[in-house]
This record gives C-alpha cells, sequence and structure tokens, in this order.
C-alpha cells in the first residue's frame, strides 16, 4: 500500500509535562533541576505529580507520598494548590483556542486539537507549544496524528517535551511490541486476558482472528479491542463541550463515626462546590454524596431535583438527607459530594474523553 498521505495529520493531543509540579516550579524557580513532588500533607497523602528528577527514584502519581518520601528523601515535596492549576489551565487552554478552532479539552492539563484546515500543522503545534512556554512557563508534549488514539499515544511516546508525529502504519511498527495496555482504552483486566490468550502485544492482537477476539470478549468490544491495536479510531475532536458534573471530596486522616463531624464536613464541601459553581455560572440538577468506609467499601446516592441549583442551602440539605439515609455502617474514611447533570450559562464544555481520564470538569478535586 503506498504511504499515507501528509493530509491524514488530522489530531494533535497536547499534554503539559508534569502539570501541577511544572507550575510550581514557576514561582519557586530555584527547585529547577531538583527531585520535586506536589502530594496532600495528611497521613494518607498521595502523589499527585512528581517531577522527572523524582520520577528517575521510582516516584510516580497515586502513590502515597509516606513511600515517595522513602524512594526519593531528598525531594521536595510541595502541598498543592488547586486554584492556582485551574488558572494556569484555563490561560493554557485559551492559548491554543487562538490558534485551533476546534479544541476538545480532556483534562486540566490535556486536550485534543482538530487541525483540518490549518496550512502547516506541524508548524501551528510548533508555535503553540512554544508560546505556552512562553507565556506559562510551562512545557508541553504533542503527538500529531490520522486520530486521536495515535495523537495520544504519540504525545505519551517521548515525554517531556516530546514533539511526535506518526501516520496510523507508523504507529502500529513503532508501538507494535509494546502491550496491549498502552492504548487507552485497553484496561489491565482486558490486558491480562489478552495475555492469557497468548496476545501479549499489541501486534499480535492487531493480527490476531477476529472470531478468536469476539468468541472472548463479545462482538462489540471484541472488534472494538482489534480496531484500537491497530490504531483506528474514528472519535472525532468534539469541541460541543459539556460539563457533567462537579465534585469534592475529602479523604479524612483518621476514619470518622461520630455523626455530627461528618455532617460538618459534608456542609463544608457542599459550600465550596456551590462557590465554584456560581463562580462558572452553571447549575446542576442531580445531588450526590460519596462514601468510603473503612473497609474501602464505596457507596454512591444521589438524587434528581425539579430543577438546577447551585443554592448552597439546597444541595447541602440533599446531601444531608442522602447521608442520613445511607447512615455509614462503618467508621468513614472518604466523603464527597457532587452536582451532576450541570448546565451553565456559558452552556457548552468538554465530554470526557472515551477512553482517557475524566474531563477536568469531572475531575473530584480534593478540598
Ligand atoms: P498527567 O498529564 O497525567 O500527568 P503530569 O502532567 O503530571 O505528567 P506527564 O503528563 O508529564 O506524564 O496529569 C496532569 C495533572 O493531573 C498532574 O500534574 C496532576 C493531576 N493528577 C492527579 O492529581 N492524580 C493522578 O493520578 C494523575 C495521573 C494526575
Ligand atoms: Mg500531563
Amino acid at each position: 500500500m503506498a504511504s499515507e498521505p501528509p493530509t491524514s495529520l488530522r489530531v494533535a493531543h497536547l499534554d503539559a509535562d508534569a502539570f501541577y509540579v511544572s507550575i510550581e516550579l514557576g514561582r519557586r524557580p530555584e527547585l529547577r533541576g531538583r527531585p520535586v513532588v506536589v502530594s496532600g500533607t495528611g497521613p494518607r497523602a498521595v502523589v499527585t505529580t512528581a517531577s522527572y528528577e523524582a520520577r528517575r527514584f521510582g516516584v510516580g502519581s497515586a502513590m502515597p507520598a509516606a513511600r515517595a518520601r522513602r524512594l526519593c528523601p531528598q525531594a521536595v515535596f510541595l502541598a498543592p494548590d488547586f486554584p492556582a492549576y485551574r488558572e494556569v489551565s484555563a490561560r493554557m487552554m485559551a492559548i491554543v483556542r487562538r490558534q485551533v478552532e476546534r479544541v476538545e479539552v480532556v483534562g486540566l492539563d490535556e486536550a485534543y486539537l482538530d487541525l483540518d484546515g490549518l496550512f502547516s500543522p506541524r508548524t501551528a503545534m510548533r508555535r503553540l507549544v512554544s508560546e505556552i512556554a512562553a507565556e506559562l512557563g510551562i512545557t508541553c508534549s504533542v503527538g500529531i496524528g490520522p486520530n486521536k488514539l495515535v495523537a495520544k499515544v504519540a504525545s505519551d511516546a517521548e515525554k517531556p517535551a516530546g514533539f511526535v508525529v506518526l501516520t496510523r502504519r507508523q504507529a502500529c511498527e513503532r508501538f507494535g511490541a509494546a502491550r496491549p495496555g498502552l492504548i487507552p482504552g485497553i484496561g489491565p483486566k482486558t490486558a491480562a486476558k489478552l495475555e492469557a490468550m497468548g496476545l501479549g502485544t499489541l501486534a499480535s492482537v492487531a493480527a490476531a482472528e477476529e472470531r478468536v477476539l469476539v468468541e472472548r470478549f463479545g462482538p462489540n468490544l471484541g472488534r472494538d479491542l482489534q480496531r484500537r491495536a491497530r490504531f483506528e479510531y474514528g472519535g472525532s475532536v468534539s469541541s460541543a463541550r459539556k460539563v457533567v458534573s462537579e465534585s469534592r471530596e475529602r479523604t479524612f486522616d483518621t476514619d470518622i463515626s461520630d455523626g455530627a463531624e461528618l455532617r460538618e464536613a459534608l456542609r463544608a464541601m457542599a459550600a465550596r462546590l456551590c462557590e465554584s459553581l456560581a463562580s462558572h455560572a452553571r447549575s446542576g440538577r442531580t445531588i450526590g454524596i460519596k462514601v468510603r468506609l473503612d473497609d474501602w467499601t464505596t457507596v454512591t446516592r444521589a438524587r434528581t431535583l425539579p430543577a438546577p441549583t447551585r443554592d448552597p442551602e439546597l444541595v447541602t440539605g440533599e446531601a444531608l438527607r442522602l447521608l442520613a439515609e445511607y447512615a455509614p455502617p462503618r467508621p468513614v474514611r472518604l466523603l464527597g459530594v457532587r452536582v451532576a447533570g450541570l448546565h451553565g450559562d456559558e452552556d457548552e464544555k468538554q465530554p470526557g474523553d472515551p477512553q482517557g481520564r475524566p474531563a477536568a470538569d469531572q475531575l473530584a478535586l480534593p478540598v
């Protein structure tokens, strides 16, 4: 087959490098070059971001901060400053939108960009990355490809400050020996099943008989797995953004059994959530709570109201009612509150990436 035409480079995926840490380094330049970790402070804190210097010691996202300290005692540990991260995120996306019309934001620090109609996508992306660096002091990695899947995997391939342009066929060749779990949407369980079938590489899944995959995973997932392993993915960049939900949650330093204490924590979170909704001129109809018990049982409860709200009293009242109805049977480790079914005065926002992490607005931000 002839090589693919350059017009097949239609989508870019942009992802900031060690996002929270980069922002912190902007205001603490003396820490550049040192291992830096952004994590909470309590006994149950986890790492949100590790600088690439810290990653060399094995420190990574979602690891307990205590373990990160053992692995890299010389690292500088910083507490997260979410308002600052949200602000830089908004500025970063504004810079992106100056250059590209159709942008699908899929997280605080990542977005898919529709390159159709750009005269020179590569040049445009180079310029974008240097503008973000100049204006915000953060580096980004870029992947460019014929679809979102190739773009996403390409942006991850040479982090930090990566710039990887691949056709679909080049992606198949370059990642053929990689494990299926490299592909967003092929999770650890599916990857383990594939491996057990002798399909431990992307190339082997791509070349497998469809019948074999369909027998094991059913017709929809089976075919979808193969399409993904072949880097075929039809999802288009969607700027028809839609906020789904916003939430706040908190893991307690020690488990809480006392009902009054739980209610107080819920009130405080609901108040902050409503403040944030108000600042974005958004309201939602569905109020929910999330409770994680000391044995890690996690329960969510929700109720949909007749009309959207961001009224703290109403949201708090519903959340408290849901908590009372559930009546946690064991000490509570984590408590959260959510408002979903959002719509805003600005009324368009992003859906989550079909395979990726939730959209920024769906992230449950710790308080
Ligand atoms: P990522 O883009 O996944 O990670 P990163 O930007 O820190 O590092 P890189 O892209 O260079 O690999 O996530 C963006 C931000 O989201 C990250 O800085 C912190 C936050 N985050 C969490 O809070 N918890 C997590 O488990 C992950 C993965 C990210
Ligand atoms: Mg990132």
